[in-house]
């Protein structure tokens, strides 16, 4: 059986696998790692990293590969590979937008340097925000013809970008004014459209993710 490990704190790196899976009813073992025990566990994972999948006792890692294989699996991936470009377009823009702001969220998590973090925020929030969420629009809008989902059909790149969307229009990002996605209309209603898609708003994991 697939094992997943993460922290013991939601985020899409993780939340895109399990949704993908329980999608498809694929049973899954999930298994938290408190935060504050990580740099004792860190050197025992291949890249240092989470998440991480196990199968049959071998571990593996970095997001867009796990998310691959779930996807397959959960049959949300596609055999058409210009389908499969934009799928993988949203996996690697929901890493490049993670990269952009991570510095600030480390600025204040790890370094509890929290004048840094505001100056790295405002800096993300000036040079990058609106933009890469715009990338990721038109990629919408030349991707999809239905206008629901950027492939046409559901696929692990809507639960991606519904599910990063998610965490930027969540509130919990300090100084990030959630109505900034107002700027961006055929990707609100892409986000709204997904927040309303039964196949996923029904599973216990997408009910986990949005309670708070
Ligand atoms: N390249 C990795 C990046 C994963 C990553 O940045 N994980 C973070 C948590 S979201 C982590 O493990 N941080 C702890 C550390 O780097 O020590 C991937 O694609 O999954």
């Amino acid at each position: 059986m697939i094992k997943l490990i993460y922290f013991d704190f939601n985020f899409w790196r993780i939340d895109i696998l399990r949704l993908s899976l329980a999608h498809s009813n694929i049973p899954y073992k999930f298994e938290r790692l408190v935060r504050n025990e990580w740099p004792n566990n860190k050197k025992k994972f291949p890249f240092g990293q989470l998440p991480v999948m196990v199968l049959n006792k071998k571990v593996f890692s970095h997001t867009h590969s796990l998310a691959r294989y779930c996807a397959k699996k959960a049959m949300l991936y596609d055999e058409n590979e210009i389908k499969i470009l934009v799928i993988d377009q949203v996996l690697d823009w929901a890493n490049e937008i993670t990269n952009l702001i991570a510095p600030s969220i480390r600025a204040a998590m790890r370094e509890k340097n929290f004048e840094k973090s505001k100056k790295l925020r405002l800096a993300f929030i000036k040079n990058d925000l609106l933009i890469w969420f715009s990338y990721l629009q038109s990629l919408f809008q030349k991707s999809s013809i239905n206008g629901q989902f950027f492939t046409d059909k559901f696929s692990i790149a809507d639960i991606t970008a519904w599910r990063v969307i998610y965490w930027f229009t969540s509130g919990h990002l300090d100084m990030i004014d959630k109505t900034f996605i107002d700027k961006l209309p055929d990707l609100k209603k892409f986000y709204e459209n997904i927040n309303n898609y039964q196949p996923l708003t029904k599973l216990p994991e997408f009910k986990a993710i949005t309670k708070n």
